[in-house]
């Protein structure tokens, strides 16, 4: 076992940092205030192959792998965890595209993603359809070379600004999941509006309900089979954990950074509140929690990178992740006391970032469930494709 990272690896993972604390860093705290969506950063970030990682040159990419992408993610993470957001809204779409889309289909849409000129989405979920995906109700109805597009789409990250991206709806509701069908959407075409919509964090992400009346997609921009969309989605929700797993990586070890700074600058009682033993416990926890999950995060990027089935240790990465982003960003604000709570610094859009992560991808319960149940010999987490 080698725990080294190669050559190659260390420069992308610094190039990323040194663009996180040189472009985005200086205006985080601001740009998260005024919920600002940074077009000019996402762009930059396709320049720099941040999305391209995961896909081949022929295509745009760098074919670097799953571990490169998690070594960005991280860095770009724990400087801004709604650009995070905004990374996988890139990748998403992108690595799905490219399992599962035919070859022309490929060559016209992964490029404009890898750059950053397509600004990406996935449509999932719906009001009664979060963690139950089967659920959802939009439907895509046949009409001569089209497929006509009629439902809601809650809370879709980068819905207020995409001209791109995936789309689930059922093509025939009376096959449950096997229904499903997945598609490409062309978002600025009319029958799709969009009502924004505002969360506790990630507030650089813009997120949204989308509204598909009589939206005409074509036949051309279904992915696979009709009825393949539920495996297709299994599929991206496997990928796109991933990423949700290095960011909350990233954004615990913020936290950790800052609770560790704090304990060794400020003094009570007459000496560091590093000294205290109640404080030297959470930074313990702290350390342990996310040392623990960039193992895991890593061993999931790896078996990606060998190609091998890792739908079981990305929910490991992923439900160990969030739970250590959550426990960093509350034990930071215990130790920065009212600085913590302040909106001068930074750990309260951590703490706020941090919760995102049991949420979104499959809830933290999601995770459990799928451990659980394959532990148990209930469910096969792992498949092949
Ligand atoms: O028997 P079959 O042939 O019909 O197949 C079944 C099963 O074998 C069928 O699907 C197959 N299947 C899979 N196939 C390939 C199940 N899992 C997989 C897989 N991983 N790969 C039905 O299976 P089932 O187990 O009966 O399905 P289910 O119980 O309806 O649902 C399963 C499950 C709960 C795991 C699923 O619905 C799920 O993952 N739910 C969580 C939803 C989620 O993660 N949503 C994320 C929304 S997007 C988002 O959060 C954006 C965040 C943006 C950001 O911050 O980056």
């Amino acid at each position: 076992m080698d725990f080294e990272l190669s050559e190659e690896l260390i420069a992308v993972r610094d190039l990323a940092r040194e663009f996180a604390e040189k472009e985005i860093a200086p205006t985080a705290a601001k740009d998260d205030k005024d919920r600002i969506f940074r077009k000019d950063l996402v762009q930059k970030m396709g320049e720099l192959g941040f999305y391209g990682s995961v896909i081949p040159e022929d295509y745009g990419g760098s074919d670097l792998g799953f571990l490169a992408m998690v070594l960005i993610t991280e860095e770009i993470a724990r400087v801004h965890s709604a650009m995070r957001v905004a990374i996988n809204m890139q990748i998403g779409p992108a690595l799905t595209l490219l399992q599962f889309g035919a070859e022309e289909q490929k060559k016209k849409w992964l490029p404009p993603l890898v750059r950053g000129d397509t600004i990406g989405c996935f449509a999932i979920t719906e009001a009664d359809a979060g963690s139950d995906v089967a659920a959802m109700r939009t439907t895509a109805s046949k009409d001569g070379d089209h497929y006509l597009l009629n439902g809601n789409k809650l809370w879709i990250s980068n819905a207020p600004v995409t001209n791109g991206g995936l789309v689930y709806a059922y093509t025939d509701r009376e096959q449950k999941h096997r229904g499903m069908s997945a598609f490409y959407a062309d978002m600025s075409q009319p029958g799709v509006t969009c009502k924004p919509l505002e969360t506790l964090g990630a507030h650089c992400s813009p997120i949204g309900e989308l509204t598909f009346e009589n939206f005409r997609i074509p036949a051309a921009n279904r992915l696979g089979n009709e009825g393949d969309g539920f495996k297709i989605c299994m599929w991206q929700l496997n990928q796109t954990r991933l990423n949700c797993a290095a960011g909350a990586l990233g954004v615990a070890r913020a936290a950790k950074e800052a609770a560790v700074g704090y304990c060794n600058q400020r003094s009570q009682f007459d000496q560091k509140i590093g000294e205290f033993q109640m404080n030297q416990d959470l930074i313990a926890q702290m350390v342990v929690h996310e040392e623990a999950a960039r193992l895991l995060v890593y061993r999931a990027a790896w078996l990606a990178d060998m190609k091998k089935p890792n739908n079981l240790e990305t929910s490991i990465a992923k439900y160990t992740a969030a739970e250590a982003a959550a426990f960093a960003a509350d034990a930071a604000m215990g130790i920065l006391g009212a600085y913590g709570y302040s909106i001068e610094f930074p750990v309260e859009r951590y703490y706020r970032d941090a919760k995102s992560y049991q949420i979104v991808e499959g809830s933290s319960n999601i995770q459990k469930m799928i451990i659980a149940q394959d532990t148990l010999g209930y469910r096969k987490a792992n498949r092949a494709f």
